[in-house]
């Protein structure tokens, strides 16, 4: 990778991905993209404003500037997208066709990610398998299972090196998830630190959950890998963590002991989380590209309050 193009870089893992690559690549090597200007741009590299919807202002950037990788992070999340289906197919499968139709122009490798939410139907729940029925019963989760099918056939159709992980709920502290199943894991920690009761609206349900440390080490990692050793590639399932919000309330606890919890369920997103897998089984990972977890759920917890104080949130 060397001349690198994320889209949607101004979502929640874009936000992080551009910094991290830019440390990597150089930061006049990779490109943000985002239909929006970004909230605290990050000035170390170019910035565009594009519209993924766009193909030819899409493959202009691409074409002027030699891209060789796109980041496609482009997606209506899943409980938004249950709000508009509609868009939310719109918009994420008309920024996946985009881009894989312009790697296929320009020989390009695309990286775009997958999800816990892509499972659903009759599948095994806990340490949930790299093939297995995949039902979703949500907008969201039909546009992941669409995308890791559409990017399977462009590898086989057309040679595009196209790779995608399984992406568990993001934990971060730079920028908010935006209408996501798992954006109470983010919320509850700037309640805690904040020294406001969290009312959370899912309860007693196991999702798998990441850091965005071991997220943007994962993208990498496996962006770089031997594509003769990838048996997989679309899309690989990745774990690290695992719990209910009964258990991450326990352990901001530890920290931060007068921390009070109560429940509002919001029976849209606990219908989604109780469809989705309890725990993933990431071996195919582990073995195809060395994938291995470097955060836990303690370590997580602790980076997470230091750098929300650090904030100084009033
Ligand atoms: C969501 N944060 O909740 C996203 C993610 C695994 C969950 O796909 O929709």
């Amino acid at each position: 990778m060397k001349k690198i193009l994320i889209v949607g870089a101004g979502g929640q893992i874009g936000s992080e991905l551009v910094t991290y690559l830019r440390g990597i690549y150089g930061g006049s090597n990779v490109i943000a993209a985002d239909l929006r200007e970004p909230a605290n741009p990050v000035i170390d590299g170019p910035s565009v404003k594009l519209d993924v919807l766009d193909k030819s202002a899409f493959s202009y950037i691409v074409h002027k500037n030699s891209v060789d990788t796109i980041f496609n992070l482009v997606a209506l999340l899943s409980a938004t997208g249950e709000k508009n289906p509609q868009l939310a197919w719109d918009i994420n499968m008309g920024a996946l066709n985009n881009s894989l139709e312009i790697a296929r122009e320009y020989n390009c490798a695309v990286f775009t990610p997958s999800s816990i939410g892509a499972f659903g139907g009759d599948f095994p729940r806990k340490n949930t398998p790299q093939d297995t029925v995949m039902q979703p019963d949500t907008m969201y989760g039909v546009c992941k299972v669409a995308g890791e099918l559409l990017s399977n056939y462009y590898h086989s159709r057309y040679g595009v090196d196209t790779r995608s992980v399984r992406f568990p709920g993001i934990i971060s502290n730079v920028t908010l998830p935006g209408g996501g199943t798992t954006d109470y894991a983010v919320e509850i920690f700037y309640s805690a630190v904040k020294g406001e009761k969290f009312v959370c609206p899912v309860r007693d349900v196991y999702m798998d959950m990441m850091y965005m440390p071991d997220a943007l080490r994962a993208m990498v990692e496996l962006m770089e890998a031997d594509p003769a050793k990838l048996r997989h590639r679309n899309s690989f399932n990745i774990a690290s963590m695992s719990f209910t919000p009964e258990i991450i309330y326990n352990e901001i606890r530890k920290h931060i002991p007068d921390f009070e919890m109560t429940y509002r369920v919001d029976p849209v997103k606990q219908g989604i989380a109780e469809g989705w897998p309890d725990n993933l089984d990431d071996t195919c990972a582990r073995e195809e590209w060395g994938w291995k977890p470097e955060w836990d759920l303690a370590s997580m917890t602790e980076d997470m309050i230091r750098a929300i104080r650090a904030k100084n949130l009033k």
